[in-house]
């Protein structure tokens, strides 16, 4: 627990990810969806039938939404709504479940402000 903080805390710097190589199309990446500001992929490691990880081109600092600053909500504003296409595009609209983990706590493990689309079956409430 105290290492995976240390790590997520030096994770947390800026240092670039794996999601910039996603993005720069060195690393291949199934993609959902795609504009000028975001960019949908499937997850590597799928949860659900439909796992789509829907990311800011520009990270603009938010490594995790806890670096959000009044300046971002256009950029928030931007994810969440793709977040809605990618539902919509994968036939999803009628139940899906839209994630953000936080930290080493609550397991983000990319340093890169990322939502998980999730869908494809029958979701439970509480999450784990
Ligand atoms: P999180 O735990 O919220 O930080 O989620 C990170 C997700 O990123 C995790 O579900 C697995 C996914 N992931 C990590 N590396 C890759 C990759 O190289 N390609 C794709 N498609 N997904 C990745």
């Amino acid at each position: 627990e105290a290492s995976a903080k240390a790590a997520a805390a030096i994770a947390d710097s800026g240092a670039p990810t794996i999601f910039d190589k996603i993005i720069a199309k060195e690393i291949p990446s199934t993609i959902v969806y795609e504009d000028e500001k975001v960019l949908a992929f499937r997850d590597i490691n799928p949860q659900a039938p439909v796992h789509v990880l829907v990311i800011p081109k520009l990270r603009d600092g938010l490594t995790s939404l806890g670096k959000a600053e009044s300046r971002h909500g256009e950029i928030l504003g931007n994810l969440l709504y793709a977040a809605k296409l990618v539902a919509e595009k994968e036939g999803i609209l009628d139940g899906f479940r839209v994630v953000i983990n936080n930290g080493p706590t609550a397991c983000q493990s990319v340093y890169h402000l990322h939502l998980h689309v999730l869908g494809g079956r029958e979701m439970k409430w509480p999450p784990g």
